[in-house]
């Protein structure tokens, strides 16, 4: 049994993707926002990577994909202007700042359940790549 849980948790540790995916440059609106789309789900950010300019705003539009697990998104870059802490729900959730330096920055979800791994280790972490 034990070695079924062992097994079980490197599966889950194996399937982290996010910031290996190719990047999601953000295109600017009309408005000068950055805005973009990201959907939570077991155990997953979609996109993974994503590029915006700094100095410039960004709303990112967050929601979670199905009912029964919480989910999160949890950026902390307060050196970049960037404090984000939020639980997700279907509801887009708009999250409004303006990255203040270039650099990488990792968002992520901070839940776990009890015996389990977090689901930052399952996979729901990404990276917010701030350029020139
Ligand atoms: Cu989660």
């Amino acid at each position: 049994m034990k070695s079924l849980i062992v097994s079980l948790l490197l599966m889950f540790a194996s399937v982290a993707v996010g910031a290996d995916e190719a990047p999601f440059i953000v295109p600017m609106d009309k408005d000068g926002v950055q805005r973009v789309e990201i959907l939570g789900g077991d155990y997953f950010f979609k996109p993974g990577h994503i590029v915006v300019k700094v100095n410039q705003p960004v709303e990112l539009l967050v929601r979670k994909d199905g009912w029964f697990v919480p989910h999160s998104f949890v950026i902390d870059a307060p050196e970049a202007g960037i404090k984000v802490k939020e639980s997700l729900s279907q509801v887009p959730k708009s999250i409004a700042f303006t990255p203040t330096k270039v650099g990488s920055y990792p968002f992520y979800c901070d839940k776990k359940a009890p015996f389990m791994a977090s689901h930052r280790k399952k996979g729901m972490e990404g990276v917010l790549e701030v350029v020139e």
